[in-house]
């Protein structure tokens, strides 16, 4: 296992009161990469130091941590730009990363299917290139493991011109992929199942949820960036209405913007959900900053008129009384908080109910009786109404269906009157 020495350099308030938290947080991310945290320093200051960011007093005392420890490398908290990672590497004489080099390592490391290996490496790419020139030791053979992982990495011996030409092929290779996504995604918006897309910062619990509402079995973990890969499951509520859910990747602050370009498609996703869950991690101590930095990312990818519900999760981990002062909250249906465990399952029946008030608000349950041998007229009801069952009877198909009374008045002659059993 690599051992690391992490540094976190601040210079506003705001850095300072975030750099304990900030730094918690680098060393989870330096576990999820395969490494062992072997020290931190902090050091805060009016200006960075252009030259390393910290002080030259600070880069001899990570030089001396980093040999007493036997670290294979120092972790900053913050980018670097090349010639200062040339710099520090020079003065410590161990390889040194930043932050997004190390989120992009995960990444690298994690990428199962071919579009997110493909976005990943156009991450790394196009990180990559405008330091090619400081060829510092993470950037030459002499760096191995963490921050040179990757499929870029052979790459990185070959010159610029051809690595511009690849990221050009990548960025064409993604296009078609998302082409076709989309045209996926088009045929679905034209269905009347909508789509609930669940987002977060990462860790808290989005795949844990997941597979509680459908009974799935994607990897969990307490590791960061568990999940690159969107994946798209119905789930069924208790009167038969349905919807389509999606996990999708998590959020972190100071999100590498690399990687927020390349997955912009997956998370464009989300913004023509019908409504999103925004799942927060409510034992942590940094939930509110948490909060925050995904309400931003959702901001800046331009999302903001769909619907949110806000899912306050891991409940079972809160004192007995704070746990049942946020329960007995969810008594308030309209309110578009739900307290819940993904764990255990508590509240997520709130959210179940919560859920169906925002897909289906004003929708009715009909029974549709038509003569058989009227395929157009099935088809079009298919499109317009959620089918929840459907049984035939002397020359005629039944069909219970949800449907919002504005969608289906063409229907107006075939709707049996009262009560019907099913
Ligand atoms: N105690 C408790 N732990 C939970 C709960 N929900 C999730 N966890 C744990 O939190 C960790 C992260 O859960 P995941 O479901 O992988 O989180 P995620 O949001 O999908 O994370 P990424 O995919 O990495 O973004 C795992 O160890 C889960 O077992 C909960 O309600 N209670
Ligand atoms: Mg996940």
């Amino acid at each position: 296992m690599e051992r690391a020495i992490l540094v976190n350099v601040s210079v506003t308030k705001a850095e300072k009161d975030e750099a304990e938290e900030s730094l918690a947080e680098l060393a989870g991310l330096a576990a999820a990469a395969g490494a062992e945290v072997a020290g931190k320093i902090t050091q805060v200051r009016p200006r960075l130091n252009p030259r390393w960011l910290v002080g030259e007093g600070k880069v001899k005392e990570i030089a001396d941590e980093a040999r007493e420890a036997a670290a294979d490398m120092v972790i900053f908290d913050r980018n670097l730009n090349a010639s200062q990672q040339q710099n520090l590497e020079e003065e410590v004489r161990v390889k040194v990363l930043d932050r997004t080099q190390l989120i992009l390592d995960i990444f690298a490391q994690r990428a199962r299917t071919n579009e997110g290996k493909l976005q990943v490496e156009l991450a790394q790419l196009v990180y990559r290139l405008p330091r090619l020139r400081g060829k510092g030791l993470s950037l030459t053979q002499q760096g191995a493991g963490i921050g040179t992982r990757g499929p870029g990495e052979k790459k990185l011996e070959v010159d610029r011109r051809r690595i511009t030409d690849r990221i050009t092929k990548l960025k064409r290779d993604i296009d078609g992929l998302e082409k076709r996504r989309s045209s996926q995604r088009q045929s679905r918006r034209k269905s009347p199942v909508p789509t609930v897309s669940l987002v977060g910062y990462t860790s808290a619990g989005k795949s844990t949820l997941f597979n509680r509402l459908t009974e799935e079995r994607r990897y969990t973990s307490p590791n960061l960036f568990s999940t690159l890969d969107p994946l798209l499951r119905r789930v069924s509520l208790s009167d038969g209405a349905f919807f389509f859910l999606t996990d999708t990747v998590g959020f972190i602050r100071k999100l590498p913007v690399e990687l927020v370009t390349s997955f912009r498609a997956t998370l464009e996703e989300v913004g023509e959900a019908d409504c999103i869950c925004h799942v927060v991690d409510v034992s942590s101590p940094s939930c509110e900053h948490q909060l925050a930095a995904v309400e931003t990312v959702l901001a800046d990818l331009g999302i903001a008129d769909v619907p949110v519900i806000k899912i306050l999760n891991k409940i079972d981990l809160l004192p007995e009384e704070e746990r049942g002062l946020l329960l007995s909250r969810n008594a308030d249906t309209r309110s578009r908080t739900v307290a819940l465990s993904a764990k255990s399952g508590e509240g997520v029946p709130d959210l179940l109910g919560r859920l169906r008030e925002v897909l289906f608000a004003g929708h009715k349950v009909y029974t549709i009786r038509v003569p058989k041998e009227t395929r157009e007229i099935t088809d079009s009801l298919a499109r317009r109404s959620l089918v929840l069952k459907r049984r035939e009877s002397a020359g005629f198909v039944e069909f219970k269906v949800l449907a919002d009374p504005a969608g289906i008045v063409s229907f107006l002659p075939y709707i049996e009157q009262g009560d019907v059993p099913w």
